[in-house]
């Protein structure tokens, strides 16, 4: 039984769980919030894998490119190619929110309000001392990705500027980058079981009513979610990276259901990075850096969201918005998804600090707070989606994509 099992490519298992899981909560309803403890203790599990995973395969990844010029190559076209599609999505969303009006002809009286998070107040400046590890066992024991990213960074490229010297350093993070690979391994036959019993806990807790009565704003949230992800990254991938987008999706299948159902991108990193390194054929070095720092900076799906939701809570509330407002929403919207993480509700916190921005009220907040688990998990696949799209291209573009990797769904 258990051979059999296994047997079964991993993708396979993850993908019948939570198909399994949606029908078993709509079947059970609240009380499926008794297994959730099941996909707790998952997400606990992937979680504990994110900071040793970050800094060794970071370091690794850092040193294995060789020279501080690639280094700056592969950085500098991840970060254009995050510009330009959190741009693309801030703007999707501002149009989506314009052409199709999901805040007018509410019911409103058919909304459970939810509560409005604490206005995220930090400004440009907070945002950029943040990103110093101060104290890097700190920035460790609280998980805190973006300065973790930094200062392994700055570890990468001190040990490729002391030359020999560093050599022993090398051997010790590239024996700890593959250690924590064969953990996330071992903890990703966890999956099936994690995203069974989250899939249950969402499908039951969140009623089809609410569901109903934000209807228009949930269906342009996936909407604009599938039209990133079917042709900005689509695009990407055929004109730049030129992969067969089938396998590159069969490839990711893990990562999108670990999105899906954790609605984190932090906690799905580590699956992020073993699919793109196992299934794409993506380079250790360009998976860890690009994959790493898009999980934290790169929020296409929440971009897009901000923007619409921006013109939800306009229509609801009559604030008038010019075209100077849908660029500053565009501006915050942007700087927020650079400072959040890739935690679930993190599109939520990030409308305190947008809406402020345009004069829209934060009670628009509580409007959607109800139905905002479900938006966030489609937003949560296209940031994911996202982050493997541009750790694919930029690889595909300096060299470091072992074409033969790209396999077919029986092998992942
Ligand atoms: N949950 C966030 C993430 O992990 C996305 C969001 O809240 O919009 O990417």
């Amino acid at each position: 039984m258990v051979r059999k099992w296994f047997a079964i490519p991993l993708w396979q298992r993850v993908v019948g769980a939570l198909i399994l899981g949606v029908i078993l909560g709509l079947i059970w309803g609240p009380e499926a919030e008794t297994i959730k403890w099941i996909g707790d203790f998952f997400i606990a599990s992937i979680k504990m894998l994110v900071v040793p995973l970050i800094f060794f395969s970071l370091i690794s990844g850092v040193t294995a490119i060789g020279d501080l010029r690639k280094l700056g190559a592969v950085g500098g076209r991840a970060l254009l190619i995050f510009l330009v599609t959190s741009q693309f999505a801030v703007w999707l969303g501002l149009g989506l929110g314009t052409l199709f009006m999901p805040g007018v002809g509410l019911d409103q009286s058919r909304i459970e309000m939810g509560e409005i998070p604490e206005p995220k107040t930090e400004g440009w400046r907070e945002m950029i001392l943040s990103i110093v590890p101060q104290s890097p066992v700190q920035v460790m024991a609280d998980a805190n990705v973006l300065p973790l990213i930094v200062f392994a960074l700055l570890i990468g490229i001190g040990i490729l500027m002391a030359k020999e010297e560093g050599q022993p350093l090398t051997k010790i993070f590239d024996a700890g980058s593959v250690v924590m690979q064969k953990i996330t391994i071992l903890v990703m036959e966890l999956t099936p079981f994690g995203v069974f019993a989250l899939m249950a806990w969402v499908a039951g807790t969140f009623g089809v009513g609410a569901l109903l009565a934000l209807a228009k704003l949930v269906a342009l949230n996936y909407a604009g979610c599938f039209i990133l992800i079917g042709v900005v990254y689509v695009g990407l991938l055929k004109f730049f990276a030129k992969v067969p987008v089938g396998d590159f999706f069969r490839g990711m299948i893990d990562a999108i259901a670990v999105a899906y159902s954790t609605a984190s991108s932090s906690a799905t990193l580590p699956v992020t990075l073993r699919c793109l390194q196992r299934n794409i054929g993506v380079s250790p070095s360009v998976s860890s850096f690009t994959a790493s720092l898009g999980a934290t900076i790169n929020m296409d799906g929440t971009a897009m969201y901000l923007g619409l939701a921006t013109l939800f809570g306009a229509q609801i509330f009559g604030v008038q918005l010019d075209f100077a407002d849908y660029v500053m929403v565009a501006v915050t919207a942007t700087l927020g998804s650079v400072g959040a993480a890739g935690i679930p509700g993190t599109g939520l916190i990030m409308m305190t600090l947008v809406f402020s921005s345009v004069g829209v009220p934060l009670e628009t907040i509580a409007f959607v707070a109800g139905v905002d688990r479900i938006m966030d998990m489609m937003r949560t696949v296209t940031n994911v989606t996202s982050d493997a799209t541009c750790a694919t291209t930029v690889a595909a573009q300096v060299g470091e994509l072992d074409r033969a990797e790209l396999v077919s769904a029986d092998d992942v």
